[in-house]
């Protein structure tokens, strides 16, 4: 609980410091996951603008996507779940999704970089569940 305080301080502060317009609230970005796959092969992100992260899942299955290693500021947790991540660690960034349902993550990007998202579920990533996470200055 107190790191989900210290990540909202942070994303406000942040959003303050750079001057950006705070009151739109976070960018929204939606991928959707189906068929086993991801309808975004990429993602564009803009280092310290908070990002509201919804996965929609269209499939019969629990899917999730998650970068192991990436550095943000978390600003909501995403729901409570206790799926199988096989043995790999806690990702850093992390959102998932029942069949037919949503999830969210909403965070801030604070470092530019070319991550990997894919989804945890075991087998979903050989499948094709990945994709490409750009963190760049300008989003672009
Ligand atoms: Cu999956």
């Amino acid at each position: 609980m107190k790191r989900w305080m210290a990540g909202l301080v942070a994303v406000a502060v942040m959003g303050l410091a750079t001057g950006c317009s705070v009151g739109g609230g976070p960018k929204k970005v939606q991928i959707q996951a189906q068929n086993m796959g991801f309808n975004k092969q990429e993602i564009r992100l803009k280092v310290g603008v908070p990002v509201e992260l919804v996965l929609v899942n269209k499939d019969t299955m629990i899917h999730d996507l998650s970068v192991d290693e990436i550095p943000v500021y978390m600003g909501l947790e995403a729901a409570e779940d206790d799926h199988d991540h096989g043995d790999r660690k806690e990702p850093d960034l992390h959102v998932s999704a029942q069949p037919g349902q949503k999830g969210t993550v909403i965070f801030a990007p604070i470092e530019e970089g070319t991550y990997t998202y894919y989804c945890t579920v075991p087998g979903h990533e050989m499948a094709g569940m990945t994709g490409t996470l750009i963190v760049s200055a300008n989003g672009r």
